[in-house]
């Protein structure tokens, strides 16, 4: 079989589309083998008199095709396997296309698919081209009107978006559903849903005084497990009410939860559809981790109402203006909802291990690309996470009250309209005066800038002088960059706490800082740079062992107390690895439980402190990278810090958890610890490390709680734990959720040949992205020894697995195969085998959107 070639997309190229679509009216006739989709568009004409009409279309049977009426002849117009193009249309008309598609076939999970005997969609970015002839770009905004009709028996709730209307019987036991949605809106948040669900409902009503019906649908028996998801979702709305002064706009609000979903959630109108993964959670079945994830996702959806949906992107090079925009005011939502600094420091977290490693590897891209291969792959860490910070450091720059009157700007503007990221700063610019085409330079170049920084303390004059130098360097297609600004919140620091605080803004190549000290200081001051990661950034200096300890002993900043622990533990790490040092410096180890000993009061907090960097976070430290020894080495040093605090841990442990559950920030946060004390545990010395940890896991009382002792216990066992899986295999073999993490605890703990084994399972399903990205990615993500291992095993056990998951659906495919991004930097075995296997997968036969991930891949 032979591979597809992407065909590069321009941002250059855009170009208004020549006609209005003022109204869509759908006709849909469902079964799962053979739906039929009448469309009815209401034309005008907009651009130049010769411009024909082309429509997208994949994979559509098309029945019939008329204009005002009349059939056309088979000479007026061409398919082709994308298009319906019809040289020669009036100027206003009204076009009907009839035609046919087969859901149950659908394995792509884009477009109309079936989930679990269910009807839903997934349009975003280009599924609606799979249901019905139509202009499929998001600059083309239409009211909606939908007709839908099903088997009675089977599908007995109808769901589209916005508002419902007529309902009613017809022959054969089929019934029928009208939904209205008032607000215009592009193809990509059409949706439709059909099936029979159970239903958890609730009310809300907006700071308007109107009533919303609120309801979440999932599968029969699971609507108990919805109440945290719409608890999440009331929360929301008070927050966007509070935050941004924007209420919902609709009666209702529907929520469908589905098991077979290539994302996390999709925000379509009125009628958001989610992972099911993201939706269900009780004490039983779910961990913090995942309350905390429904939290945020069903935040992060609901928000998209107001900056996606209302304004949306003129094209999808703009994705980051509702992407980026939407995860930074999600994470402040959860961080008002928890601990704002524990909030941070996770976000930065996974900026560094995903976005840092994407930005330093052949798949960087700018946050707003100016050119791509297929639009699938463009849902990256860079467009969301490093989108989402540029948004942070606008903010910090102009201050709150700015930013606030700008995006109310930015919603009055443009209500209703399709823009660009021009438009959304230019709504800035209006606001303060300030001119922000050097910050927009932030949007189109790639890589994360390095920030130096020198000091020279002058004890003569007690004066420091601080020298900041920017670099970017270079990425795919752009060798050179220019300076950015660059926020930095800084500080000077002694014993006592504070002398200076201030905000620097790096603009050129470099800066110097000269500051005169009091007379009552006599010591060189230490310099604290970054303060709460102002900017996404890497941070160069060259501090002494000596400097980085005072450095978590006087930080008063508790994100860089925290990153000064991790650049210590980091270092050490590294020397372990890299064989100059046998043993973890005990001095070290001392400090750093001293330090979690010392943050008690603040368990979400401590458990961060007890956080070894993973293997990936330091692939970037130093190269080549071998994830073997970095991993042999993080062991040894989490080893050492377990014997140390042993006698916390049990004295952790020995605590009853705390009852009756809740998954709030509270409860969750001393969670956190007693799951770092479990998890050290796992790597713990000591003799009765393992029954302790059987003993944790047979008396939990929630699944955080089971889920890490198992998972440590199995470490501790060296992967001889199959008794306690088999335990917890059949206690949860009926809950495909549950059974996700069982799948992905073995995924990360073994080796190539737990891959084979679990893909042999008769649970392990390759239609099911939840379940394929259990073994898959958790392997490859989170298994970096094992995925990466000199003797290309790692390779071998994914291989297969891969093309297959590629064949039935390209988005899933081509998201596994970003693992390898990192290929290049590893040690030369490991880098021979990747290399080796992505040609091997180049000739294999991969959709297009795989090919275009390891054709860049290979660069
Ligand atoms: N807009 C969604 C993410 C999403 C993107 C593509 C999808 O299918 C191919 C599904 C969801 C969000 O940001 O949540
Ligand atoms: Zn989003």
């Amino acid at each position: 079989m032979r591979t597809e070639t992407p065909v590069s997309v321009q941002l250059s190229d855009y170009k208004p589309y020549p006609f209005e679509i003022e109204q869509v009216n759908l006709r849909f006739d469902l079964d799962p083998d053979a739906t039929k989709v009448r469309s009815e568009l209401k034309v005008r004409r907009t651009g130049g008199a010769g411009d024909a009409l082309v429509l997208d279309g994949e994979g559509l049977t098309l029945r019939s095709i008329s204009i005002d009426g009349q059939a056309l002849d088979a000479s007026c117009y061409e398919q082709t396997d994308k298009a319906l193009i019809i040289a020669s249309v009036p100027d206003v008309f009204t076009l009907v296309t009839e035609v046919e598609i087969a859901p149950s076939q659908n394995t792509a999970l884009s477009g109309l698919y079936m989930s679990g005997g269910r009807f839903c969609t997934q349009c975003e970015s280009t599924g609606f081209r799979r249901i019905t002839f139509y202009p499929d770009r998001p600059d083309v905004m239409s009211a909606f009107h939908v007709w839908m009709a099903a088997d009675k028996a089977t599908y007995p709730i109808l769901l589209s978006n916005g508002t419902p209307g007529e309902t009613g019987e017809l022959d054969d036991g089929r019934h029928y559903a009208v939904w209205d949605d008032p607000h215009k809106k592009p193809s990509y948040l059409f949706a439709l849903c059909a099936g029979d669900y159970d239903v958890y409902r609730d009310s809300f009503t907006t700071m308007n005084g109107d009533e919303i019906a609120l309801a979440i649908h999932v599968d029969k028996g699971d609507a108990d497990r919805a109440a945290w998801a719409m608890d999440s979702l009331k929360r929301s709305m008070t927050w966007d009410e509070q935050t941004y002064g924007r209420a919902y706009d609709l009666g209702v609000f529907n929520i469908v939860a589905v098991r077979d979903f290539n994302f996390g959630a999709m925000e379509n109108k009125g009628l958001n559809v989610f992972n099911s993964a993201y939706v269900l959670a009780d004490e039983a079945t779910a961990t913090d981790a995942d309350f905390e994830a429904i939290e945020s996702i069903v935040a992060h959806e609901y928000f998209h109402n107001w900056t996606g949906n209302r304004i949306t992107c003129r094209d999808w090079f703009q994705l980051c203006l509702k992407e980026g925009l939407t995860v930074f005011r999600d994470q402040n939502f959860s961080a008002d909802m928890r601990s704002r600094p524990v909030q941070r420091i996770k976000d930065v977290i996974r900026l560094r291990a995903r976005q840092f490693a994407e930005d330093a590897g052949p798949l960087a891209h700018s946050v707003r690309p100016d050119h791509y291969g297929s639009i699938d792959n463009l849902y990256t860490a860079t467009v969301y996470e490093k989108g989402a910070e540029l948004i942070g450091m606008l903010r910090r720059m102009i201050g709150e009250e700015l930013y606030r009157k700008g995006m109310d700007l930015y919603f009055e503007r443009h209500d209703g309209q399709a823009v660009t990221i021009e438009d959304f700063y230019k709504c800035f610019e209006d606001v303060t005066g300030e001119d922000f085409t050097q910050f927009r330079l932030w949007y189109a170049q790639a890589g994360t800038p390095e920030v130096t920084v020198e000091e020279n303390w002058k004890p003569e004059t007690r004066e420091i002088e601080i020298t900041l130098k920017q670099k970017t360097p270079p990425t795919p297609g752009q060798p050179v960059k220019k300076p950015v600004p660059i926020p930095l919140e800084m500080a000077l620091l002694d014993e006592e706490g504070n002398l200076a605080e201030w905000t620097t803004i790096l603009e050129d190549e470099d800066v110097t800082l000269t500051m005169e000290m009091p007379d009552t200081v006599t010591e060189p001051p230490l310099v604290s740079v970054n303060r709460d990661f102002t900017a996404p950034i890497r941070l160069n200096r060259s501090l002494t062992r000596e400097q980085r300890l005072a450095m978590v002993r006087m930080e008063t900043d508790p994100f860089n107390q925290w990153d000064a622990v991790q650049t210590l533990v980091k270092d050490e790490i590294l020397a372990l690895s890299e064989g100059s040092q046998a043993e973890p410096d005990d001095a070290l180890v001392t400090a750093l439980a001293g330090a979690v000993e010392q943050a008690v009061d603040d368990p979400a907090f401590a458990a961060l402190l007890t956080r070894l960097p993973e293997v990936g976070e330091m692939f970037l430290e130093r190269q080549p990278a071998d994830a073997v020894a970095l991993n042999a080495a993080r062991k040894k040093l989490q080893s050492a810090l377990a014997a140390k605090l042993s006698g916390f841990s049990a004295e952790t442990l020995g605590k009853p958890t705390p009852a009756p559950f809740d998954p709030g920030a509270e409860q969750a946060g001393i969670r956190a610890l007693r799951t770092a004390m479990i998890v050290l545990l796992g790597v713990s010395p000591d003799a009765g490390a393992a029954d302790t940890l059987r003993g944790l896991y047979n008396n939990a009382t929630n699944m955080t709680e089971r889920l890490a002792a198992l998972r440590a216990y199995t470490v501790q066992k060296g992967g001889k734990a199959n008794e306690a899986l088999a335990d917890f295999e059949q206690t949860w073999k009926d809950n495909p959720l549950v059974m996700d993490k069982w799948f992905a605890l073995q995924a990360t703990t073994g080796d190539a040949e737990t891959i084979k084994t679990l893909a042999a399972h008769p649970a392990f399903d390759l239609r099911n992205p939840n379940r394929v990205r259990s073994v898959v990615a958790a392997f490859t993500m989170q298994n970096l020894a094992a995925f990466h291992a000199p003797d290309g095993s790692g390779y071998q056990a994914v291989e297969e697995i891969i093309l297959k998951a590629d064949k039935a659906n390209p988005a899933l495919g081509a998201r596994l195969l970003t693992a390898f991004e990192q290929w290049r930097i590893l040690e030369p075995q490991a880098k021979a085998a990747a290399e080796a296997t992505l040609k091997r997968l180049q000739s294999a036969g991969l959709s297009s959107n795989a090919a275009d991930i390891v054709a860049r891949a290979l660069g």
